[in-house]
């Protein structure tokens, strides 16, 4: 077989960088090592910024988004038995975020590619990727105990924190940063009308809570727990109570409990892989980067990463640019690090991670001076709904 561009994995990078490809008639085949139901079945993010949002309508892929996606215009902080409204709108000069889940994404962008009859293999096996240092790189992997080759001009490694990507970089020339917390989110999906109109983020004596919806009638609620814990051991009603006791007095009444409909545990990890580029083989999204949710930047930073790749590819098959390649690693780092600060620096204010009283306090005072300042409240809603992608060249 023969594409232009093989896009390795079928998570929301490889899928709406796929979709933008086809619509400007740049050939490419996405290879997925799962079924479809399993990308779909994966509970995640919530949060759209701008950027994604405008990603999703150039793609043409937006109509249920914009029908059904809320849009957020700022969101709370609950500290010290209070809570604060960070007025998105007010200090990032009119923007806005949409809650509108991940899996909600997929699926639009998955029944989109049905539409184009762009090719997905999925459940493939064995994904190798070769020659990216030459001019005609290929990918090879199993499917149905056959080997099959993919002839390409350049591979696209969407294919997340544990791909084969990322490995594809020899060690010698890649660095990699990394900050693992002591903490994870445990996090419940219920058919519940959400506790409040805008997310409600916090932090208490027992830690960290985080109120958020999917629609007017299913919500999302997370509290932080520490590593050693197994999602079996908490029972919803478990569940329930341990997050009404980190609920401010004000709007723990307002709580409607019911039945998870999923219940998990993810770890938090701030990671980031340099560069993002080796030869024709770019790495997208969590292949190359991770944040903790708490800034809801993770999905996000997929959306930018694809918008750079996007229109670098436009530049090398519309201009006959094959040079506009050689930005793609910087452009995308440039604007992961100041999410990776901004994803760190929320779990820092929110999260117990030091038993030092000095840190708590400085802690404390940190959510008191940026959630009660215009200087604070414009930093937190600039980076919340995201810094804007730079151009490309
Ligand atoms: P993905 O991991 O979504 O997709 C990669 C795809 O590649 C997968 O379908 C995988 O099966 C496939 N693949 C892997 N190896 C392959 C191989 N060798 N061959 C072929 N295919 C292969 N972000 C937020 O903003 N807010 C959140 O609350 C949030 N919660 C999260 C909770 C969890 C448990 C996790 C893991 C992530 C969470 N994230 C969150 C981040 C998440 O949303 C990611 O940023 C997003 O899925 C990134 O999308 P992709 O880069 O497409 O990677
Ligand atoms: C979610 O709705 O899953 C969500 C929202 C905001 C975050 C993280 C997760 O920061």
């Amino acid at each position: 077989m023969k594409t232009q561009i093989v896009i390795i994995g079928s998570g929301p990078s490889g899928l709406l960088l796929g979709q933008l490809l086809t619509k400007s008639g740049i050939d490419n085949i996405i290879l997925e090592r799962s079924t479809p139901e399993h990308v779909l079945g994966r509970i995640r993010a919530g949060v759209l910024e701008e950027g994604f949002v405008q990603m999703m309508r150039e793609a043409g892929v937006s109509e249920r988004m914009d029908r059904e996606g809320l849009p957020h215009g700022g969101f709370q902080i609950a500290f010290n038995g209070e809570i604060r409204r960070v007025d998105l709108h007010k200090f990032s000069n009119g923007k806005q975020v949409v809650v509108y889940g991940q899996t909600e994404v997929t699926k639009d962008l998955m029944d989109a590619r049905l539409e184009t009859k762009a090719q997905s293999i999925y459940e493939v096996e064995n994904v190798e990727i070769h020659d990216v240092k030459k001019d005609t790189p290929y990918v090879t992997y199993e499917k149905d105990g056959a080997q099959h080759r993919i002839d390409c001009d350049y591979v696209a490694g969407c294919d997340g924190f544990h791909g084969v990507s990322r490995p594809t970089i020899p060690d010698s020339i890649r660095k990699e940063y990394e900050k693992i917390y002591p903490v994870g989110w445990l996090g419940v999906l219920s058919d519940t009308p959400p506790i409040s109109e805008e997310l409600i983020y916090g932090t208490s004596e027992r830690g960290f809570l985080l109120c958020s919806m999917r629609s007017h009638t299913r919500s999302r609620y997370y509290v932080d727990v520490s590593l050693d814990e197994k999602v079996e051991d908490w029972s919803d009603e478990r569940f329930w109570d341990e997050l009404k006791s980190r609920l401010p007095e004000e709007v723990v009444g307002d709580l409607v409990t019911g039945p998870s409909i999923e219940k998990s545990i993810a770890p938090l990890r701030s990671f980031v892989t340099e560069p993002m580029q080796y030869g024709r083989l770019f790495l997208v999204g969590d292949a190359a980067h991770i944040v903790p949710p708490t800034g809801a930047k993770g999905l996000n930073l997929a959306s930018s990463d694809v918008n750079y790749l996007y229109r670098i590819m436009l530049k090398v098959y519309k201009d006959n640019r094959p040079d506009a390649i050689d930005q793609y690693s910087e452009l995308c780092l440039r604007r992961i690090w100041k999410a990776e600060r901004f994803s760190w620096w929320m779990t820092s204010m929110l999260h117990h991670l030091s038993d030092n009283d000095f840190e708590k306090k400085i802690q404390a005072s940190e959510l008191d001076y940026f959630t009660s300042t215009e200087a604070g409240l414009r930093v937190i809603s600039e980076n919340y709904v995201g810094l804007p992608y730079e151009e490309v060249e």
